[in-house]
């Protein structure tokens, strides 16, 4: 089995969902944390884009987590991805369909611009009434089997938590189908495990230091 090590940054969705595949399949790893935003010099060199995750895979650079996913997926079985070919291609539909949904909430609790976090809010909420409409099965997105998509969604209701949590603000409020998948997926032990220690208060710290129009 190759030696694999995980790039990553302590509050970064993208990295998270690598982290749940890791653990949901028992696979050993290293990981290493950074900075995107403040790089060292080794990571710009390894690194096309500049971001994380990158997964190191006896040494080689593997970039984007939806790959990072797929690859840990064929090469540690069972596969999380179902079978059958359409099946699979519109679960990663919907697995690409939650990344844009981790840019608009970075940008709309980081923003010091009231005005423009209200506006990214009511494109953010949109997004997740897309996703509320097609979340119709339980316990999982495909029903009894927890797929690619379920992780892929997972970082952003880890996220809504915490808005909950710290700033009372609910934006799942009446959308019962995520309502009821947030819950499970936050039971389940690979996603717990996913979720930094101080996860909150490294929020926070990076809400201040940006001027988040929610902190003061
Ligand atoms: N499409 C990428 C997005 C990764 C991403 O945006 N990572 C952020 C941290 S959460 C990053 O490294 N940003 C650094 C930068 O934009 O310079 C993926 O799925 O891996």
């Amino acid at each position: 089995m190759p030696k694999l090590k995980l790039i990553s940054f302590k509050i970064c969705p993208f990295v998270q969902r690598s982290v749940i595949l890791l653990k949901e399949k028992g696979i050993d790893y290293d990981i290493e944390f950074i900075d995107p935003y403040d790089p060292p010099e080794w990571f710009k060199a390894i690194s096309p884009t500049g971001k994380v995750p990158v997964l190191l895979v006896d040494d080689q650079p593997l970039f984007e987590s939806a790959v990072i996913n797929e690859y840990l997926d064929e090469v540690f079985p069972p596969a999380v991805h179902p079978v059958d070919p359409f099946k699979k291609a519109q679960n990663r539909a919907w697995m690409e369909y939650t990344s844009p949904l981790n840019m608009s909430f970075f940008q709309m609790i980081m923003t010091g611009d009231k005005e423009a976090a209200e506006k990214t809010k009511e494109d953010f909420i949109q997004q997740l009434a897309g996703l509320d409409k097609v979340a119709t099965n339980a316990p999982w997105f495909n029903g009894n089997d927890f797929s690619m998509v379920d992780i892929s969604a997972a970082p952003v209701f880890t996220r809504l938590d915490f808005l909950k949590q710290q700033f009372d603000m609910d934006l799942l409020e009446g959308f019962s189908n995520l309502q009821r998948w947030s819950k499970e997926i936050h039971n389940r032990q690979s996603v717990l495990d996913s979720i930094v220690e101080g996860f909150d208060e490294l929020m926070l710290g990076r809400m201040k230091a940006s001027d988040s129009w929610l902190v003061d």
